[in-house]
């Protein structure tokens, strides 16, 4: 065998400067500019008429699903097309007419390409045929379906045990290709099933499955027209979720209010002009928030707390403020949760959370006398140690005012990837489901394994041990999304195989393992013979969704085929699971996941048209699985964050020109950025207090456990910001967040609240 090489990868990629610009934020989101912007990728990408032609399909009943974010469509859809901006890039991004092929990856080796930033990367274009890097090369080269299902199936078999494989997935698979890949990944002996989820919302799913009994949300899109309050907590919509603005503008229509915690004003909450109405497009738009509670970073649990402590002073002397009935008929803990809210003094949380009191008090005022109130929230509270505990203290809210199990009130965490709460609900994760495995045992004559598996966090150190061996991923970018960015890179490349099942090109493909393979698969605008998918939305709803174009290339296979061709590989045609069957026909993994979980009963005929909820107990005011039949208050401690005087709370958010880590542009044009990422938004106060200029350039260190990492090579912005805080964009700032650093119960990684030094740029 020919001699391996050590490849020179970079896991970060370029750090120079590209051309910086820096406007005055803007006053409103959407309107025209969204429209001009959007159709400017588009036509840079992939040609106008053709992608208002897919365009015009997105959302629609018979189209396809944003490959974008996971917000609900509405009943009756806009003539115009059911999209926003950032869907509109999302699908240039897939339709580009940019080719990563043979000349390509014959021309740049993964080294040098391990050297341009995530932008240019991205930017190289669909993959048109399966890759293979050997262990003694530094490029790329074609490899023919079955040489590659025949490859992955060897490193299968060669390992001790099962354990030593990672099954990987993203959250724009399918529901059938995530149930096949669970399946595979069950049958073939493990629950190694970390998602994105672990990233993302896992602390959301664990707070309200021992809260309310089931770990997603529980209102409906229509319920934004019936809320008297709703409060958007740690979320951005304006730039990842825009279709919700439309909902929130309703709300307001309706007379609703709107509550918006967040430690920056963004301009999506403040002003909303819909590019789908006239009044968007000539007129002043709707202005959304009506109190902006301008929150420090993790601190909300102290402003949940201040807020619920003035409630309940209220409550003495009008004891219509909480809904004692349903507090009474429906929860447990009520009495604990008062007597531990007694210990608090308001002075203390009202310091800590740096909102000003009389802001406090109007928010009070509105929340004391409404009673069908949504809390939405995102990553804004899951990223941080607490994740959990901040979106209890939400539940607890809810609660006092029995704002759950009725119309226009209830919980909204804002899912992220399309599909990626659809994923959870057919069976990707590294728990173990018992009834699952009794119904797949029963349904396929196999026996499921019944030990934990890992999650994000545990699959990166049984690489970096050298224990886990094989990384198969059904889509996603996990080098660059994951924390801990260098010792990441370290773990892949630890593996014998390294598998990923991919659209475009990113970072993973290039801190590879031994051996890789790129699997190129069909996007969501793609034609899949005339076949179509499912997919869960974030409020439960499961519908089809099914491509219009012509694939990028003739050598493209659908997940489910490349799932099943693997499963192939390795176990034959003999089994008891006929797996090319499964991979050819949707329609019959479909009637599997009606066998096998309930909910999903005549599934293919439903999931027409509009499609269908999934049941929900919170949603219907059942919490009878829970301890005393009963929704659970819970006592949340204060996040601890001791600073030296020198440090700061850095969160890392997105831009509005990128879906996670792939980057469609270089603006951020809500914050009055342009042309560049490697930017740092502090608060002027802090600046002059540490002599700092506008757009010097700094490091930014954090240091655990006497680690010192430093992400290089920033601009620092004066923006409005609570002193003390820092923000700057993921994935650039991943580097500094250590991998053992994660929330409790939920190990999703702090991604929002880590803290830092600022020093001077040394080159
Ligand atoms: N266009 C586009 N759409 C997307 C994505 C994308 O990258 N691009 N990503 C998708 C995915 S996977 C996800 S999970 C979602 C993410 O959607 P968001 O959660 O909206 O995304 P972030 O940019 O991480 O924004 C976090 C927000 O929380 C605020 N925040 C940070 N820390 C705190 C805190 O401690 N307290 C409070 N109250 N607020 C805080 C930030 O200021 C910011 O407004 O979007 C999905 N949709
Ligand atoms: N610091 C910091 N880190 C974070 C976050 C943060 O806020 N801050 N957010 C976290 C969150 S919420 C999430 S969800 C994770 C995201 O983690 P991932 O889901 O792993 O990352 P993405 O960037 O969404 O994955 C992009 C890649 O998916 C592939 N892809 C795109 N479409 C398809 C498709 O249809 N099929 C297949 N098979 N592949 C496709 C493309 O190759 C593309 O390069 O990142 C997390 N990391
Ligand atoms: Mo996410």
């Amino acid at each position: 065998m020919a001699k391996e090489v050590k490849r020179k990868i970079s896991a970060i990629g370029d750090i120079n400067f590209s051309d910086l610009q820096v406007t005055e934020p803007e006053a409103y989101a959407a309107g025209v500019p969204a429209i001009k912007v959007a159709l400017e990728h588009v036509r840079k990408e992939s040609g106008l008429f053709r992608s208002i032609k897919t365009l015009s399909r997105m959302n629609q009943k018979e189209g396809f699903d944003c490959p974008g974010c996971a917000w609900p469509d509405p009943e009756k859809p806009s003539k115009l097309g059911e999209y926003c901006e950032n869907g509109v890039k999302a699908i240039a991004e897939e339709t580009t007419f940019e080719r990563a092929d043979r000349e390509f990856f014959q021309k740049y080796s993964v080294e040098a390409i391990s050297q341009w930033t995530d932008f240019q990367i991205g930017k190289s274009g669909r993959i048109t045929e399966p890759f293979v890097l050997r262990p003694d090369s530094v490029h790329y080269e074609p490899i023919s379906w079955e040489a590659a299902f025949e490859l992955i199936a060897e490193h299968l078999r060669t390992l001790n045990h099962p354990d030593e494989a990672i099954f990987y997935t993203s959250g724009r698979s399918s529901n059938e290709a995530a149930f096949l890949y669970g399946l595979f990944a069950r049958a073939f002996g493990t629950n190694n099933m970390p998602d994105c989820s672990n990233m993302c919302h896992e602390s959301s799913g664990v707070a309200l499955s021992q809260t309310l009994g089931i770990g997603k949300g529980s209102v409906v899109l229509e319920d934004f027209e019936e809320a008297e309050v709703v409060m958007v907590i740690g979320q951005n919509p304006g730039t990842n979720h825009p279709r919700m603005l439309s909902a929130l503008q309703k709300c307001k229509e309706k007379g609703g209010k709107i509550i918006t915690v967040n430690p920056l004003s963004e301009s999506g909450l403040n002003r909303f002009k819909n590019p789908q109405q006239l009044n968007g497009i000539l007129g002043k738009g709707t202005a959304l928030t009506d109190i902006f509670l301008q929150v420090k970073i993790n601190q909300d649990v102290s402003l949940l707390k201040l807020i619920m402590k003035r409630l309940a002073k209220r409550q003495k002397t009008d004891n219509t403020v909480f809904d004692l009935d349903f507090i009474t008929e429906k929860s447990q803990g009520y009495e604990d949760f008062l007597e531990d809210l007694k210990g608090y003094s308001e002075d203390e949380l009202l310091a800590l959370c740096g909102v000003e009191s009389s802001k406090v008090d109007e928010a009070v005022e509105v929340l004391a006398t409404e009673s069908r109130i949504i809390i939405c929230w995102a990553m804004g509270l899951t990223q941080h140690k607490n994740g959990v505990e901040n979106i209890k203290e939400c539940v607890n809210l809810l609660l006092l005012k029995g704002s759950i199990g009725k119309k226009g009130a209830g919980t909204c965490p804002v899912r992220g990837h399309s599909n990626v709460q659809g994923d959870r609900s057919v069976g990707i994760m590294h728990y173990v489901s018992k009834p699952l495995n009794q119904a797949l045992k029963k349904e396929f004559g196999f026996d499921p394994p019944e030990k934990q598996g890992m999650d994000t966090v545990e699959a990166i150190q049984s690489m970096h041990s050298g224990k886990s061996k094989v990384f198969i991923a059904l889509g996603g970018n996990f080098v660059s999304a994951a924390s801990d960015t260098e010792y990441t890179a370290e773990a892949l490349q630890h593996c014998e195989l390294t598998v990923s099942v991919s659209t475009k090109l990113n970072r993973t493909h290039l801190t590879a393992g031994k051996t890789s393979l790129i699997l190129p698969t069909l996007g969501r605008t793609e034609q899949d013979n005339g076949r179509f998918v499912t997919v869960e939305n974030s409020m439960g709803k499961v519908h089809q969704s099914k491509g219009r174009l012509k694939p990028a290339s003739d050598n493209l296979k659908s997940e489910p085929e490349i799932v099943a061709s693997m499963a192939t590989a390795f176990f034959g045609n003999s089994g008891p699971i006929d797996w090319m069957r499964f991979g050819t026909d949707y329609g019959l993994v479909r009637e599997k996941i009606s066998k096998v979980l309930s909910g999903y009963a005549d599934y293919s005929k439903q999931s027409k048209g509009s499609g269908f909820y999934l049941p929900n107990n919170a949603r219907a005011g059942d919490f009878s699985k829970l301890p005393g039949g009963k929704a659970q208050f819970s006592i949340c401690k204060l996040p601890e964050h001791r600073l030296g005087a020198d440090e700061f709370v850095l969160m890392t958010v997105r831009s509005h020109d990128q879906f996670n880590t792939t980057i469609y542009g270089l603006n951020d044009r809500y914050r009055g950025i342009h042309g560049e990422r490697r930017v740092v938004f502090m608060n002027p106060a802090d600046m002059t207090r540490h002599g700092l200029k506008s757009e010097q350039v700094v490091d930014l260190i954090s240091n655990y456990n006497g680690k010192e990492r430093r992400a290089r090579h920033f601009k620092v912005i004066p923006y409005n910001i609570p002193s003390g805080n820092l923000c700057s964009y993921f994935p650039e700032a991943n580097v500094l967040v250590p991998i053992d650093l994660y929330a409790d119960q939920s190990q999703t990684p702090v991604s929002k609240s880590i803290v830092v030094k600022v020093e001077e740029y040394q080159g």
